[in-house]
C-alpha cells in the first residue's frame, strides 16, 4: 500500500484541509499519514476562531520518522500557518524526498482576487519559493497571480492564462495545475502545464454559480489520490474537478446543507466508482 504525507491544519469544524484530505485520500486507498501543522477551532471564514500553532512539533515528529526509517510515497502540502512554517516544511522536502516520490504543494492561501485573513504578501513570496521544492503545484489564478506578481483579472484569455502557467513553471515546478479557470459564460475548468514537455492540457465543464470553503482541497486530495493510484495528471484531473463539482451539487440539494464547506462525503460513492473505471 501506498503512503502519502499530507502537512495541513486541522480546522475542527469547517470541512477543509486534513478533515478533507484524510478521509479522501483514505478511501481511495492510500495510507494516509499526517502532520497537522495547527489547530483551529473553525476555518478562518468564521469570526472569533481559535488558533494553536503546532510548528515546534514539526522537527521532532520527522526525526522520530528519520529513527525508524519511515518515508513516504507522496508529500502533499496545503494551507500552512506561517512563514517559519513554510520553511521547516522546506526542509522536510529535503530530508524527505528521494528518487521515486512525489511532492504536491496547494499553495492554499487566498481566492477571488484576496489573500485570506491569515496571511500577507511577504507569505505569498514564500510560498512561492516551495513551489521550487515541488514537483507539482496546484493553485487556483489568485495564488498563481500572488506567487508571479502578475495582475489578478477576473475576465481573461486563453493567451493570459497559458502565459499565467508558463510564469508559475518558471517557479519551479514540473507540472502546474491552475483550478477554476473558464473561457466561457457558464464553464469553468482546469488547465495544467507540463514545463518539460511543454504541454498543456485543459478539461472543462459546467460551471456551478455557489462557492464555498474547502472546494480546493477536495480537488487537491483527490487529484493526489488519484496520481497515487497509477493515474497521469490528466487522468487525475477530470475526475478530481467532476468529484469536485459533485460534491458542490450535493451541498446545494441538501435542503439542510451546511454553507461553510462542501457535501464530499455523499460523494465519495461517485468518486470510487469513476477510479474504478479509470483504472479498468
Ligand atoms: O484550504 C482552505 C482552508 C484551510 N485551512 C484554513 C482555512 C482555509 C480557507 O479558508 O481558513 C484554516
Amino acid at each position: 500500500m501506498k503512503r502519502i504525507l499530507t502537512i495541513q491544519d486541522i480546522s475542527c469544524v469547517g470541512k477543509c484541509s486534513l478533515t478533507v484530505a484524510l478521509p479522501i485520500i483514505s478511501v481511495l486507498g492510500i495510507e494516509t499519514a499526517i502532520i497537522p501543522t495547527g489547530v483551529l477551532s473553525t476555518h478562518t471564514m468564521f469570526n472569533n476562531y481559535t488558533f494553536k500553532d503546532l510548528t515546534d512539533e514539526i522537527v521532532p515528529i520527522t526525526n522520530h520518522w528519520k529513527s525508524e526509517g519511515i518515508d513516504f510515497d507522496c508529500i502533499y502540502t496545503g494551507y500552512l500557518g506561517s512563514i517559519e512554517q513554510v520553511g521547516i516544511i522546506a526542509n522536510l522536502f529535503d530530508e524527505f524526498k528521494t528518487d521515486k516520490n512525489l511532492i504536491v504543494v496547494d499553495p492554499a492561501m487566498a481566492d477571488n482576487g484576496k489573500l485570506y485573513p491569515a496571511f500577507d504578501e511577504t507569505f505569498a513570496k514564500t510560498m512561492a519559493k516551495l513551489c521550487r521544492k515541488a514537483d507539482i503545484i496546484v493553485p487556483n489564478l489568485t495564488e498563481a497571480s500572488f506567487m508571479t506578481e502578475i495582475e489578478y483579472k477576473e475576465s481573461y484569455n486563453e493567451k493570459y492564462i497559458k502565459d499565467m502557467l508558463k510564469a508559475l513553471a518558471e517557479l519551479g515546478p514540473k507540472i502546474s495545475i491552475l483550478t477554476g479557470i473558464g473561457f466561457k459564460e457558464g464553464s469553468t475548468g482546469v488547465m495544467g502545464y507540463d514545463r518539460e514537455n511543454d504541454e498543456y492540457y485543459y478539461y472543462e465543464h459546467d460551471l456551478i454559480e455557489k462557492s464555498y470553503h474547502g472546494t480546493g482541497d477536495v480537488f487537491s486530495s483527490t487529484l493526489v489520490g488519484s496520481i497515487q493510484n497509477n493515474l497521469t495528471w490528466q487522468e487525475a484531473i477530470p475526475i478530481a474537478a467532476d468529484y469536485t463539482a459533485k460534491s458542490i451539487q450535493l451541498t446545494i440539494d441538501d435542503p439542510n446543507g451546511r454553507d461553510y464547506g462542501v457535501n464530499f462525503e455523499e460523494g465519495i460513492p461517485y468518486l470510487l466508482e469513476r477510479i474504478s473505471q479509470q483504472k479498468n
